[in-house]
């Protein structure tokens, strides 16, 4: 295949004006009418549509039905020359839904006697429905028919308003569905089968009536509530945060155990893999609560970024994701701690996105060049898009962001758009010049900001000295300076924040500031500073950059004791236990950090104040993946070992003090409420055990034993469940039996109970998965049990997966295999876990290139497997 560049955009050549689709829904074969109304753009361009797959019935031009010679199908494109402008196509083609395990397109849920039929089209699954121009920036009107047997089928929905329903000849039955709003393909969705639904009436801002509705399988009914609550809350907050109102009469949201990704957008109709939808204390843990809320609140979000205001084509996809992760993000801090909203996404930036950024895939928020899409719905594309809106956001300040989306939504809406009108109708709405910015999307890979601070006694100035640098990735071997803004406050040695006098700054006196880095190097004079100061630099992460200063462990240890700014005191924390390990790493034993790490989370921890949930991030240093941050020869079992030699000095620190802050926390009693209060005492008492099973574990194991038997909610049980497997407690087994018995006909909780096991540390890892995958409940059919059982293993599992001797690596790559011939998105997102490869020692880094380049040998890959091998190789 040769790539698809953004160099090459052309406008399309022909667009469609309204779509009439009806569908003859059956679990084997269904047939799919579509009339086409055309507009010709380009009086040179012969018609031609996308379409995969499809095994064509009828066509006909304006009534009349085509010859032999008069259209043209082959290499997933249909060529009809005779079309004009004005033209109206129709074409009858048949699918085959119940085949289908790539889940794309129109496919089958559950079983072939109860399951029911839905779609996935974004990014390119509406060319697998019908033949269309399926691009993006292609918007129609849509008007949908639905047919089928009402016994089998008793549910029809697709987007849109409902536009008449009622019964056919022999049992059949129909629904319409027109949708006033024009959208892209991607967008369209139906869903057909037996399904129940909780539903609420809602009034908009703007007055219009909308019923919400939430549908599930019957045995999920009862699961639906929260969903329905977060849904109404979204739409409330985006009223008031960017007045936007909902657009048609009904809201539905559907969940399905059979998803490749959390959760589908398309307008009017939400689909959602049911682990972002269903929540039930018994099975549901409180960081699913607030997965739950982001993930309705997100895709609802994009009703207007993306669904109203749409991505000319899909190298803006960030300009749909990175903003509505920023709404979602806003959102989400709106309703609970901002701090440890802000630590919690910066945790997942750096898990995630700072390693894809370092490696062979890494690539611009705005990729160049792409084979299979799907590839790039990436941390990169989500997380660091969204790092840049919120950088952007920061520099015009919340009432200059509001009149600038304001702006971008009265200009674009109903269109495709890119990321240069997103620019730019922020910056008009605000007289400024944003287009520096766009550098931030086009270069990929990490900054890195030096920062070196200097007291001057005598002028009593201080000169912070800022350096950046980003070091290359794959295809940009040079990269140029970012504008970097560094918010920062200075303190002095009491832990007091001074006021600061910068040079050619306008606010004088004030106690934080924004300084913007431009250049490869400046220089910053702070006047009036009256002892030598330590500077809190990059608050609340104000860029997404790696930060290197030149702090003293003391410094860092007053800042996790006294800075207000709730992100950086994690942050100096963090830094801390950084520097410990790799003092550890090097024995070196001259370093102070360990020292001032554990006396400082010591204090913290008999610190009344302090919000529990903070204090439970306080006690966790960076992971695995974070600490080789910037490593080459990498051995990850060793890391493990380290990670955990340092959280040993911590427990050891902490002392009997976590045995009765342990009981203390379970005293409260065994309550399963969700308020914020009950969570952060659930995650205190979480972290708290695991530090407490390091120190004394048999102590702890028998705690975690009767914890798991009286645990009220999946919070508590899975915490104690995870502390017995873990650290192969003796009680681990029985517990593991119940778990397996107790929630037999569960899938949510069998998914825990598979990736608790795949996440087992060590080398007995492997074991474990094999024997997993004999268990009656597995299957490589469904993407949520494969992301549980090998996804945990290898994304999730860094010293089981990276065995000295290879064999976790060798086991994915024949698993990989077996499931690319399936489903090719999930076996490409899978094979990302080899991303790191290359900052392997170099044992397992050989290892890991031949079987790699073994398996992009083989022919009848996926373009979507061969694409992420090609680029791991390169
Ligand atoms: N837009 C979808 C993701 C579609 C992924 C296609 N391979 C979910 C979301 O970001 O809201
Ligand atoms: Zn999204």
């Amino acid at each position: 295949d040769t790539p698809i560049r953004l160099a090459d955009y052309t406008p399309p050549p022909w667009r469609v004006s309204t779509v009439d689709l009806a569908f003859d829904l059956a679990i084997d074969a269904c047939e799919v009418t579509a009339h086409l109304a055309l507009v010709r753009e380009d009086a040179n361009a012969p018609l031609r549509l996308d379409g995969e797959g499809l095994e064509l019935l009828a066509i006909a031009l304006d009534g009349r039905p085509l010859a032999a010679g008069e259209w043209r199908y082959a290499d997933d494109m249909l060529e009809v020359p005779g079309a004009r402008d004005g033209s109206v196509l129709e074409t009858r083609v048949r699918l085959r839904p119940a085949d289908n395990t790539a889940l794309e397109g129109l496919y089958l849920s559950g079983s072939r006697e109860r399951g029911f039929l839905l779609t996935q089209c974004e990014a390119q699954g509406f060319r697998r429905i019908t033949f269309f121009p399926d691009r993006p920036d292609v918007l129609a009107c849509y008007s949908v028919t639905l047919r089928a047997d009402r016994a089998r089928f008793p549910v029809l929905l697709a987007g849109g308003n409902p536009a008449g329903a009622g019964d056919l000849d022999d049992g059949r039955h129909f629904a319409r569905f027109v949708d006033p709003h024009p959208r892209p393909s991607y967008l369209f969705a139906l869903v057909a089968g037996h399904l129940e639904h909780r539903e609420r009436d809602y009034v908009t801002a703007d007055g219009r009536p909308v019923k919400l509705k939430i549908w599930s399988e019957a045995d999920a009914i009862d699961r639906c509530g929260f969903a329905l609550d977060a849904l109404e809350r979204a739409m409330r907050w985006d009223e008031q945060a960017y007045g936007r109102n909902y657009d048609l009469d009904v809201f539905h949201v559907v969940a399905t155990h059979d998803f490749n990704m959390g959760a589908m957008e398309n307008k009017g109709l939400n689909i959602f893999n049911a682990k972002y939808l269903l929540a039930d204390p018994a099975v549901t843990t409180d960081d699913e609560y607030r997965a739950i809320e982001a993930v309705v609140g997100h895709e609802y979000f994009h009703n207007w970024t993306g669904n109203r205001v749409t991505c000319r084509d899909w190298f803006q996809l960030s300009l749909k994701e990175g903003l509505t992760v920023f709404r979602e993000q806003q959102f989400i801090a709106a309703l609970h701690v901002p701090a440890l909203k802000r630590i919690e996404d910066v945790a997942l930036l750096r898990r995630t996105q700072f390693p894809e950024d370092a490696g062979p895939l890494a690539h611009p928020v705005r990729p160049a060049e792409y084979r299979a899409i799907d590839n790039f719905y990436t941390a990169t594309v989500y997380e660091k898009g969204a790092e840049l809106v919120r950088m952007i956001a920061g520099r015009l300040g919340a009432a200059g962001f509001r009149r600038g989306m304001d702006l971008y939504f009265a200009r674009h809406d109903g269109r495709a758009a890119t990321i240069e009108d997103f620019l730019a109708a922020l910056g008009e709405a605000n007289g400024l010049d944003l287009a520096p910015y766009l550098a931030w999307y086009a270069q990929a890979g990490t900054p890195r900001v030096t920062a070196r601070g200097e007291y001057d006694e005598v002028a009593r100035s201080y000169t912070l000295q800022l350096r950046q640098s980003t070091p290359p990735t794959p295809g940009q071997p040079e990269k140029r300076p970012l504008p970097i803004p560094l918010k920062l406050a200075l303190f002095d040695r009491e832990g007091r924040l001074l006021p600061l006098h910068l040079d050619g700054a306008a606010s004088a006196g004030a106690t934080e500031c924004v300084v913007v880095l431009d250049e490869a190097e400046q220089s910053f004079v702070f006047r009036q500073v009256e002892t030598p100061p330590v500077p809190s630099l990059l608050r609340d992460f104000s860029a997404p950059v790696i930060l290197a200063c030149d702090y003293a462990p003391a410094d860092l240890a007053l800042l996790l004791a006294h800075d207000p700014d709730g992100f950086n005191r994690w942050e100096a924390g963090q830094q801390l236990a950084r520097r410990a390990w790799q003092a550890l790493r090097d024995g070196r034993d001259d370093d102070a950090s360990l020292a001032h790490w554990c006396a400082a989370l010591r204090r913290s921890f008999d610190e009344a104040s302090l919000d529990p949930a903070l204090l439970a991030e306080l006690l966790t240093p960076p992971g695995e993946i974070e600490l080789t941050e910037g490593d080459t020869a990498v051995d990850p079992v060793r890391v493990h070992v380290l990670r955990e030699r340092l959280e040993r000095h911590l427990a050891d620190t902490l002392g009997d003090r976590l045995a009765s802050r342990y009981h203390e926390l379970s005293a409260v009693g065994d309550d399963d409420r969700l308020d914020a209060p009950a969570q952060a005492r659930r995650r205190l008492k979480r972290r708290v055990l695991a530090l407490w099973a390091l120190r004394d574990p048999a102590a702890a194991f028998a705690a975690a034993a009767q914890q798991y038997a009286r645990a009220p909610g999946m919070t508590d049980r899975l915490a104690a469940l995870t502390v017995l497997v873990h650290r192969e407690a003796p009680q681990a087994a029985a517990a593991l039996a119940d778990f397996r018995a107790r929630h037999a006909e569960d899938a949510l909780a069998l998914d825990k109970w598979f990736a608790v096991q795949a996440q087992q540390p060590g080398d007995a890892a492997l074991a474990r998965v094999r024997a997993l995958e004999a268990d009656p409940a597995f299957t490589m059919k469904n993407p949520n049990r494969v992301r549980a059982l090998w996804g945990s293993y290898a994304h999730g599992n860094p010293s089981g997966f990276h065995r000295a001797d290879g064999a976790g690596y060798r086991f994915l790559i024949e698993r990989l295999r077996a499931l690319d011939a399936l489903n090719p998105q999930v076996a490409a997102r899978l094979a990302t876990a080899f991303n790191g490869w290359s900052r392997l020692e170099p044992g397992r880094r050989e290892i890991v290139r031949e079987l790699l380049a073994g398996l992009a040998a083989e022919p009848r890959l996926s373009s979507n497997l061969a694409e992420i091998l090609a680029r791991l190789l390169a």
